[in-house]
């Protein structure tokens, strides 16, 4: 079997997604999602101008020759952009092999080691009273994990939290997104935010919070501790990650399990917080970390360490990337939870898939490969439409972590 053609489908159904579609001699194809949020034409780029010519006339079978081609072979390894485009085509071979051998992906995997996969929702509010309500609905749904993020008292627009009602896109058309941010008034609001949700709804569901990178390691320490008693699932990325090390402060002070990486694109971005047992849930997803052949060594060196899995799913991860993601999860031994925000009906109608939602929890499908295809026609009438993540300034306009 030999690759014929590889195309990039740049689509904007509710969203922009990129999609890659690598076609072998025998009439099988793949696709692998390659959507950047904020970047996606990059990694288009990317994967039309110096990725794709590469593949021609290659045996898609061979992927660890060609995942190790593109990651050795462009010279100017890791990166976003590079392992977004080397992840989209690990994740489109995968899926032919899959055709192939006409196995579901996690069968290829090792198999399922459990019946379905744990799942949370974000329940989002523009302050507390909807925050609650939208938790309700999570548990109404049957969600046994619920991640809740809240708009906080005399701040503007904050991560995570729609400015109207309804779903929670970051990216914003037109311009730049300029939020303001206080850590004082985040550290004073979020500890009252999860015992309201304690006294209203109990311990019975997993709670998580995303602190998404906006505090010092120390504050975090500080908010780890002071949540203690609420008994969280999760606080994830409560500092960036890039110092490593800057994680031991928050281990020294509290015992809130800690949860990093969906910025992450490779190995050596997690491997001392892994080693030193500094988080307890890495978030490296498929997309943006090289595909099944290297997410599948991270969660090796991860489960070495009693470090779980809790891959990012937000709505900017595509359908094909959540398809992929759920054979990975009902396979890999240390899974955690998985994300899982829903997408637009418009994105369904593009993306048909295998997968399916019950409950709080999901099931990839029995269809060979990841289970997920490309309407290309209809993909084709939702033109990319430029979009950009927010930024954010505390409130002296000194330029923060969004
Ligand atoms: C967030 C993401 O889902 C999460 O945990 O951190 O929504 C993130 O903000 C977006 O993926 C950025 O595009
Ligand atoms: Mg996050």
């Amino acid at each position: 079997m030999k690759i014929v053609r590889a195309d990039v489908i740049v689509t904007c159904p509710g969203r922009n997604f990129v999609t890659l579609k690598i076609v072998t001699d025998e009439g099988l194809y793949g696709i692998g999602d390659a959507t950047l949020n904020g970047r996606e034409l990059a990694v288009a780029s990317y994967l039309k101008d110096h990725v794709c010519p590469t593949l021609i006339g290659r045996d898609p079978g061979r992927i660890e020759d060609i995942w190790q081609y593109l990651y050795k072979g462009a010279y100017w390894r890791r990166g976003p952009v590079t392992m977004t485009a080397i992840g989209a085509v690990d994740m489109a071979l995968w899926d032919i092999l899959g055709k192939a051998a006409n196995l579901p992906l996690y069968r290829l995997l090792g198999g399922a080691s459990r019946d379905s996969v744990m799942v949370y929702g974000h329940a989002t509010g523009r302050d507390l009273p909807e925050a609650l309500e939208r938790y309700a609905e999570h548990v109404e749904a049957g969600y046994k994990a619920i991640r809740i993020q809240c708009g906080i008292p005399n701040m503007g627009s904050v991560y995570g939290v729609s400015k109207r009602a309804g779903a929670y896109e970051p990216a914003t058309k037109g311009a730049v997104d300029e939020q303001s941010w206080s850590t004082e008034k985040y550290l004073d609001f979020v500890p009252k935010l999860f015992e309201a949700v304690r006294e209203r709804f109990g311990f019975d569901t997993h709670l998580l919070h995303d602190v998404h990178h906006r505090l010092t390691p120390i504050e975090a320490a500080r908010l780890g501790k002071a949540v203690e008693p609420y008994r969280l699932f999760w606080l994830e990325d409560p500092t960036p990650a890039e110092n490593q090390a800057a994680f031991r402060l928050i281990r020294e002070h509290t015992v809130t399990p800690i949860a990093v990486g969906e910025v992450f694109n490779s190995i050596w971005d997690c491997k001392q917080l892994i080693e030193e047992q500094l988080v307890d849930y890495i978030r490296a997803t498929l997309t943006h970390a090289g595909g099944i052949t290297h997410l599948r060594r991270v969660a090796d060196l991860a489960s070495l360490y009693q470090v779980r899995t809790g891959c990012h799913g937000a709505s900017d991860l595509s359908p094909v990337c959540m398809g992929a993601a759920l054979h990975f999860d009902l396979w890999v031994p240390n899974f955690g939870v998985q994300e899982y925000m829903g997408y637009p009906e418009a994105a369904l109608d593009v993306f048909p898939h295998a997968w399916r939602f019950e409950r709080g929890v999901m099931h990839p499908g029995e269809a060979p490969g990841h289970g997920v295809d490309i309407d290309e026609a209809l993909a084709a009438r939702y033109p990319y439409d430029p979009a950009w993540l927010p930024v954010a300034r505390l409130e002296d306009g000194t330029l923060w972590n969004w």
